[in-house]
């Protein structure tokens, strides 16, 4: 069994999500460097650099028992743009983390890897880890690659990675699809730390949500890892429903795990 990681690299601590784990993670013990290619509020000495930047990111990651990789674009946007910052700069991180003898990466992948899959209906089976990509932007697109690459650092390098394929990670759900997709922080930070610590992981894919009533898709191998989920989106249920409402029998909402991504994606930058 590996040791447990004690100094994790986060890139795209400016984010959303990074900004939540800054102050979930330490106190799972971590000693956290931060990265992002903009200034991280409140961590002066976080690295500042570019995915493009090779010989900043193999500095970045030297000496980190670990990488949680959540820097990039996170919506849809140009295929160059999408290629630049999630493609390229993917491998360069990588490549960094090979370079350096880094041994595991934790990757922010996305249900948008497989967001044209229909969801399941009542009585139907949660979707499988398994189940094919179904990207529904260059977004979704990306982090399918994303998944690929990952398999190929560990079948070639032996570098191991989880692949999270995070839901929605925001400190509430905001609209009935979230009810189904959402990721408490807590939850989020509980998952990185099984994904960080769980023994021989090879590259193993895993779903990122909290243990929602309405889930669509399978835990399974998240639980494998020893992700024990504890919160629930139904405690926001009523509420959420009564200000968005239940989306119309046959949009994308309904239809599709990538609900209105399939259709009408939110662009980047915001
Ligand atoms: P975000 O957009 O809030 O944060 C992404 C961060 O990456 C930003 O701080 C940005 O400055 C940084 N970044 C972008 N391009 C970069 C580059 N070229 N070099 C260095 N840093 C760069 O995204 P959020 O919501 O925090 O998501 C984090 C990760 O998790 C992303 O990879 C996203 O695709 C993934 N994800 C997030 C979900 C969510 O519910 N928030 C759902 C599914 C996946
Ligand atoms: C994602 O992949 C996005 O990064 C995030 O901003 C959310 O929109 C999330 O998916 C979602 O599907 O709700």
């Amino acid at each position: 069994m590996n040791p447990a990681p004690r100094t994790v690299l986060l890139t795209g601590a400016a984010g959303g999500v990074g900004t939540l784990m800054l102050d979930l993670l330490p106190a799972y013990g971590y000693e956290l460097r931060a990265l992002d290619v903009v200034p991280v509020p409140g961590v002066p000495g976080a690295v500042r650099a570019d995915l493009a930047d090779r010989a900043a990111l193999r500095e970045a990651v030297r000496g980190v028992d670990a990488v949680i990789h959540l820097a990039g674009i996170s919506l849809e946007a140009g295929f160059d743009q999408i290629v630049a910052a999630n493609i390229v700069g993917l491998h360069h991180l990588y490549e960094a983390v090979r370079e350096e003898g880094v041994p595991r990466v934790v990757f922010a992948s996305s249900n948008h890897a497989v967001g044209f899959t229909p969801r399941p209906r009542d009585g139907e089976p949660r979707v499988p880890v398994a189940t094919p990509h179904r990207p529904d932007t260059y977004y979704g697109l990306s982090k399918a690659f994303g998944e690929d690459l990952a398999q190929f650092y560990w079948d070639k390098h032996g570098v191991e990675t989880v692949s999270v394929r995070i839901g929605s990670c925001f400190p509430e759900p905001l609209s009935v699809r979230m009810l189904s997709m959402w990721l408490s922080p807590a939850d989020c930070a509980r998952l990185l730390h099984a994904a960080l610590t769980a023994p021989e992981v090879g590259h193993t894919v895993v779903y990122g949500s909290s243990a929602n009533t309405r889930a669509f898709w399978d835990l399974s191998s998240a639980r494998a890892l020893g992700y024990e989920p504890v919160d629930d989106s139904e405690e926001y249920a009523e509420k959420v429903i009564a200000e968005k409402g239940i989306p119309a029998p046959g949009s994308a909402d309904d239809l599709y795990l990538g609900g209105h991504f399939c259709v009408d994606p939110p662009r980047w930058p915001h």
